[in-house]
């Protein structure tokens, strides 16, 4: 179910809460294409508990928390797969990725969900809804996964908005309708309002926000104390001065693909590492960041791993610089012939892009290089990742599919 509402893109709605949907059910069952349609819940560890159900499963009740023997009764039928954390992880990181082109304001609250500012990535990426179904499309495509988008003007409007529009959902709620859209919510639906916290405002009779909105501060002072009342209050009216704080501890940005067949020829794995290079660099620029050091990363059929760095004399954002640097470093490798599975590439010990000006790149055309690559981000973003890239990429023939590797390790 896709449900939108509101006018297209609302100036003052550009906060955005992505959430995956049954986020490890669905990166299982990735690897048990078979699964698909039925109840799977993901579950196990010590206290033997339901870690996250497939909409089938839930459809009987089940949901995340719950004990997995009254899981089990609820639905007997449910098949239960142990957590494969590593597989989530790696996931969640490209996920991630995926949010961080289009913005360096990401804030991810856990491994499947994260808010982003998308003020500032308007002139580039269009409103925030275009932004946001770019978003669903790009995780679609990429990942084959599905997630759900609240776009709102705060961070608590645009997280109680993805979950109300779950699974595969849209739900825009524009400035003027953030109190319609708030109030008729039951009282659990605000961020801070626990069982504990619910049977409080239950026994002054409050159900609702709109309740809580309506009822006097001092009455809820008495309830809850002076800081839950106003965080309450505040948030019942729509207010939350939060801003999206992003983590910026990102000291590298890399990128990386298994091929779908193991190749041994240099042609087509120096067009892997253009088109890496191109991603890494797209990544940079939509940070901000610039790199110093530039590396590669070369897995053989055998799972043996390689891996090459160079620092530049200037950083650099430009995707030729990148991948000049990455061929460089795989021929003087010396691992020419050889079956390889994997190829990355990465930058790491990164500046702010600012700080050195485009101009340093140290390419016959530099500006002209970063212009092209500038062109490629917003077009990238407009018709998908795929949609522009250098010539030498396209492949001359397909190549045969290799049997799903449902683990990377
Ligand atoms: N998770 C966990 N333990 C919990 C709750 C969740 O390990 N008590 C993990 C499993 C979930 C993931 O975190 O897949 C994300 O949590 P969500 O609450 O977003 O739940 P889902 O993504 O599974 O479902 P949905 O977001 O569609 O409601
Ligand atoms: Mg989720």
């Amino acid at each position: 179910m896709t449900s939108e509402a509101g006018p297209m893109g609302p100036m003052g709605s550009d906060i955005l809460h992505v959430d995956m949907d049954a986020f490890f059910a669905a990166v299982t069952l990735l690897g048990r294409p078979e699964l698909r349609g039925q109840p799977v819940i993901i579950g196990g560890g010590p206290r033997g508990v339901v870690l996250s159900a497939t909409y089938e499963a839930r459809a009987y009740g089940v949901h995340s928390a719950m004990p997995l023997a009254r899981a089990r009764r609820l639905c007997p039928s449910a098949l239960v797969l142990p957590p494969e954390r590593d597989r989530y992880q790696e996931v969640s990181r490209r996920v991630m990725a995926v949010l961080r082109d289009v913005t360096p304001l990401v804030a991810p609250l856990s491994v499947d969900e994260a808010f982003l500012d998308v003020s500032g990535a308007r002139r580039l990426f269009g409103t925030p809804v275009e932004i946001a179904r770019m978003i669903r499309a790009r995780v679609l495509a990429d990942e084959g996964l599905t997630c759900s988008v609240g776009v709102a003007p705060t961070m608590f409007v645009a997280k109680i908005a993805s979950t109300r529009c779950k699974p595969d959902g849209l739900l825009v709620v524009p400035p003027g309708d953030v109190l319609a859209f708030l109030h008729p919510l039951p009282t659990s639906a605000l961020w801070g309002v626990g069982r504990a916290t619910e049977a409080a405002l239950d026994r002054l009779g409050l159900r609702t926000i709109g309740d809580i909105a309506d009822c006097p501060l001092l009455t809820l002072r008495h309830a809850l104390g002076d800081a839950a009342a106003q965080h309450l209050h505040a948030l019942a009216h729509g207010r939350d001065e939060r801003a999206v704080d992003p983590d910026t501890t990102e000291v590298s940005v890399s990128a990386e693909h298994t091929l779908s067949v193991d190749v041994a020829e240099a042609d087509q794995l120096a067009r892997e590492l253009l088109r890496l290079s191109g991603q890494v660099a797209r990544r940079l620029r939509a940070r901000g960041r610039a790199t110093r050091t530039v590396g590669i990363k070369i897995r053989f059929a055998d799972f043996t791993t390689v891996t090459r760095a160079r620092t530049l004399r200037e950083p650099t954002d430009v995707s030729q610089e990148i991948y000049r640097t990455a061929l460089a470093l795989f021929r003087e490798a010396g691992i020419a012939g050889r079956a390889v599975r994997l190829v990355g590439v990465r930058a790491a010990n990164l500046t702010e892009a600012g700080a050195t000006g485009h101009q340093l790149a140290i390419d016959e055309r530099p500006a002209a290089w970063s212009q092209l690559d500038r062109a490629t981000d917003a077009a990238g973003h407009r018709f998908g990742a795929g949609a522009v890239a250098p010539a030498s990429l396209l492949p001359r023939q397909p190549p045969p599919p290799r049997a799903p590797k449902p683990h990377n390790p």
